[in-house]
């Protein structure tokens, strides 16, 4: 990859490609796992971030977690759903970004995961970063080199 594309590709920043905190669907570390599950089937993601009261990320939360959470020896415990709050079961060790980071922060930050949240200094959710925007970004990138070709 030549000087030039390196500096376009770490010219692009993460506010660019985000999905804005108000476009996402999200749960509070209170809410009781039922209304996340409802969130999750509803929504049609497969996880989602859970924010605390002022709005700050405090982890994400996955059906899979949800169902894996129930799961008794024969049967699912449905009871649980709403006996256990979401902040029992969410995962907190996640990558984040910030919106100031560049594409290649944002590439390192989804390798293993489907989103990274974006996060202000204070720890504010801004929003999220997807694999789906990194890949347009590539095609787009392709595209271009092609077309020099
Ligand atoms: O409802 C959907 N609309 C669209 N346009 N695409 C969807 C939808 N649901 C799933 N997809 C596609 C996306 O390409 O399937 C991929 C995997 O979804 P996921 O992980 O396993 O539910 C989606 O890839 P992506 O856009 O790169 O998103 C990666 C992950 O980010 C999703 C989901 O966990 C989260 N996510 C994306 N948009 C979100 C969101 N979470 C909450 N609110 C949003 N608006």
């Amino acid at each position: 990859m030549s000087t030039m594309q390196e500096r376009q590709i770490q010219d692009i920043l993460i506010e660019e490609l985000m999905i804005p905190s108000e476009k996402v669907a999200h749960v509070q570390l209170n809410n009781p796992l039922e209304h996340a599950l409802l969130v999750l089937v509803k929504s049609g993601y497969a996880a989602v971030p859970v924010l605390d009261s002022s709005y700050k990320l405090a982890g994400i939360i996955g059906k899979t977690a949800i169902l894996n959470e129930i799961l008794g020896l024969e049967r699912f415990e449905i009871e649980k759903l709403s006996e256990m709050r979401v902040h029992e079961v969410m995962k907190s060790d996640i990558p984040r970004l910030t919106k100031k980071e560049n594409l290649v922060d944002g590439l390192n930050a989804v390798i293993n995961h489907a989103f990274a949240c974006v996060v202000d200094e204070e720890g504010h959710f801004d929003g999220i970063f997807t694999r789906r925007a990194i890949l347009k970004e590539l095609k787009k990138e392709i595209y271009t080199k092609s077309y020099k070709k």
